[in-house]
């Protein structure tokens, strides 16, 4: 079978919404998995059934009906005079399958009456042309992208110290390289194109950053569009009319460069490629309020230039409040060194909780005392929804996701959870799951049952397909069920299709899976001793240790999150990082600013007094050491301190609940301060970052005053400032 990569590139939206096939893929691939060309459907019929407007004025052009509709609880309520703690999370208030469980079969909620996989929806209506999760669609390339550095087979004594190129190729759009197939060139003289390792003390298994010259550039524009993902319409955020948006892909290296179009009309947005380290880039992180002012509605534009100095899975998201767990959020692969054997690569599997209101209304309803449960789970944005429990317009059988094994051989699945709330369970029905890599960070391969991710986290696992030809598997994404999700109890679990050779690929599987409730319960990531990264980076002593207390309490009318005593709130019109620029190192107290300075080495103790949610811990900048987790006091002990795992996301768990009253949960993590910047650390969970659990780490602010600048990301504030003083933005949140 042929390989095909390029068509997940990123197409371009034309002024009609028809989408086209960017004419710069080669021809060949188109054959195999091409790029969609679908009408965006606006859903005119049910336009007229539902009037078009919206309280919020947010949400697109069709109204959502699901924003009106009261919570089937309310939670946590307004705090009672002298209650400082929130109430204990509520159970889900509906069964499994809801109170109509008796028409469908279980667990991809098929109508009693048939009984194929077969989507109900055309094309285009359930996920815009976007194509992830079909059939056969998308193989990756195993070696990279064309024309990048060779690297030597796993297993061999050389895996790890490639020989990588060294010559330091200009950016330049005269230059000549190879593997430029989907690539231009592109100049801008503020930014160096040395080599940067990223790593803050390279150690001989450390591979090398390679210089390649390349940059790959990417249009992506941001818009609302009314999609079906599990059958149930509404209004979703998309890039360039997908839902998930598409591939960015690079090889190690390269530079990627971010042509950025904002099509809402109502609101700002941004966008920030998570785990990527943005050194000497500090300023294209991404970040409202903090990097950058938002790029304006109606058209605005920006263009980010960054290396892909990390390799691996990832992802990209508007960091513009809740916008991308409404639909704004897509995969990211970095091709780079592999140390585990593998035969195929199935790409992104995207694990996300989803709800049938739109964001805004969503946050509005986390900011007045109503968390909301979520009302499915997706994989690679595709479910079913057992239809008859709702009044909303929903297609049965919308279609879910199904991958194609070959027996015998190993397939990488690379795991990526962008959802809003939901801790995620993965599992494949009688297979086993080999993790060689969490977030961007390769580790020496374990083997389970089950892999946990917090919103934020990937996890790459090599699978082998134990199955026969003619076999079926239920592949299963089912969210945590110990106090770290909420979820209205109808679907808390995704099902995918794994279709073995010559298997009839509408087929219902019978399997059953092995993940316990034990398992299924647990709401922290895998134990710290048995993850071990390939690259050791010695623990320092640290220069300096702060603690960060982190509480869900009342502020008097509501319950919203602290950092030590203050929640956070940004200014879309000042951000952070542009006053630290211009020498200003007086900062709003509701910022959250910690000027660590020049310190070596910075150790931070977090401390979750909260019962609720476990906090996917998420810093911008850099991949952290984790040295300990657990609860009451941290006696000191480091866990593996030869080799402490690193990753850029790690779940801090609930303080739990004792008779002599809340024991917190506590986290020490360590990082270099080899990146000067402004670096958000923060909860991923969509619904706690609007609640203010976000502080900014200010990293040797005197280098960040003497970097060069590009001077794009000044330009966006007046723009911005002209747009917000006569259409203030609706900031109900925290912003971000
Ligand atoms: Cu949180």
């Amino acid at each position: 079978m042929m390989v095909t990569y390029a068509s997940y590139l990123a197409g371009t939206v034309s002024l009609s919404s028809i989408y086209q096939a960017p004419s710069h893929l080669p021809t060949a691939t188109q054959s195999v998995c091409e790029v969609a060309t679908v009408t965006v459907y606006e859903y005119e019929g049910f336009s007229t059934l539902f009037p078009v407007l919206d309280a919020h004025t947010h949400g697109g052009s069709y109204h959502n009906p699901y924003n009106d509709i009261p919570l089937p609880f309310e939670w946590p309520g307004s705090p009672t005079p002298g209650q400082k703690y929130a109430p204990p999370q509520p159970s889900p208030p509906y069964e499994y399958g809801g109170s109509a469980k008796d028409k469908y079969d279980a667990p991809a909620w098929i109508p009693k009456d048939d009984d194929k996989l077969v989507s109900a929806l055309p094309e285009g209506k359930q996920n815009g042309g976007s194509q992830w999760g079909e059939i056969d669609c998308p193989r990756l390339p195993i070696n990279g992208l064309p024309g990048g550095p060779s690297y030597p087979p796993p297993g061999t004594t050389s895996t790890r110290i490639a020989p990588y190129p060294t010559a330091s190729a200009p950016l330049s759009k005269s230059s000549n390289a190879t593997g430029t197939t989907a690539s231009t060139y592109y100049n801008r003289t503020s930014i160096s194109s040395g080599t940067s390792t990223g790593l803050s003390t390279p150690a001989p298994d450390c591979p090398q950053m390679p210089d390649t010259g390349v940059t790959r550039t990417y249009d992506l524009r941001v818009a609302y569009q009314t999609i079906a993902p599990d059958g149930v319409i509404r209004n979703g955020l998309t890039f360039n009319g997908q839902f998930p948006g598409p591939l960015i892909e690079a090889n190690w290296g390269d530079w990627i460069l971010f042509k950025i179009t904002n099509d809402l009309t109502d609101e700002g947005t941004t966008i920030h490629a998570h785990g990527l380290l943005q050194k000497e880039t500090s300023w294209y992180d991404g970040v409202p309020a903090v990097d950058q002012c938002p790029i304006t509605p109606n058209g605005g534009k920006f263009e980010m230039l960054f290396r892909a100095d990390r390799y691996g899975t990832s992802w990209y998201h508007s960091h513009y409040s809740a916008q991308y767990s409404g639909g704004a959020h897509g995969p990211m692969v970095i091709y780079g060194p592999r140390h585990v054997e593998y035969d195929i690569d199935l790409g992104p599997v995207q694990l996300e909780d989803w709800y049938h209101a739109d964001y805004f209304s969503l946050v509005n309803r986390t900011m007045h005392r109503q968390f909301p449960p979520s009302n499915n789970v997706l994989v690679n944005g595709k479910m079913n929804y057992p239809c008859a429990n709702t009044t909303l317009p929903c297609e049965s059988n919308a279609g879910i996701s199904k991958f194609r094994f070959e027996s015998g051989r190993k397939h990488l699945l690379r795991l990526i959870n962008p959802g809003a709330e939901g801790v995620q369970k993965f599992s494949i029905d009688g297979h086993k799951l080999t993790v060689i890599a969490n977030d961007f960070v390769p580790i020496e391969p374990y083997t389970t049952n089950v892999v946990t991710l917090g919103i934020g986290q990937r996890t790459d696992v090599v699978v082998e397909a134990v199955g026969q030809r003619g076999d079926a598997y239920w592949m299963r994404s089912q969210l945590g069920t110990e106090h770290c999700t909420l979820n209205d109890g109808v679907s808390p679990a995704a099902v995918a299709a794994v279709y073995y050779e010559d298997t009839d690929s509408e087929s219902v599987p019978d399997t059953t899976s092995d993940v316990t409730a034990e398992q299924l319960a647990a709401c922290k990531n895998d134990d710290l001793s048995i993850t071990a990264p390939i690259c050791k980076i010695p623990l320092e002593e640290p220069s300096t240790t702060e603690k960060l207390d982190f509480d869900f309490r009342s502020n008097g009318t509501h319950f919203v999150w602290f950092v030590n005593n203050s929640s956070y709130r940004g200014d879309y019109n000042q951000p952070v990082l542009l006053q630290a620029k211009s020498g200003d190192l007086d900062f709003k107290p509701e910022w959250n600013v910690f000027n660590f300075g020049t310190n070596k080495t910075v150790r931070l103790h977090l401390v979750n007094h909260g019962l609720i949610g476990g906090h996917p811990m998420h810093l911008h900048g850099h991949d952290f050491h984790v040295l300990a987790e657990g609860f009451g006091e941290w006696d000191g002990t480091v866990t593996n301190p030869e080799n402490t795992i690193r990753r850029d996301v790690h779940i801090l768990e609930n303080g739990r609940n004792t008779t002599a009253g809340v024991e917190p949960s506590y986290m020490v993590l360590q990082f270099e301060q080899d990146n000067p910047g402004v670096w958000p650390l923060h909860c991923h969970l969509a619904w706690h970052v609007s609640g203010g659990l976000f502080l900014n780490v200010l990293e040797r602010p005197e280098d960040i005053m003497a970097q060069d600048f590009d001077e794009d990301v000044f330009a966006l504030c007046p723009l911005w400032d002209a747009y917000s003083t006569s259409n203030p933005p609706n900031q109900i949140d925290s912003g971000l």
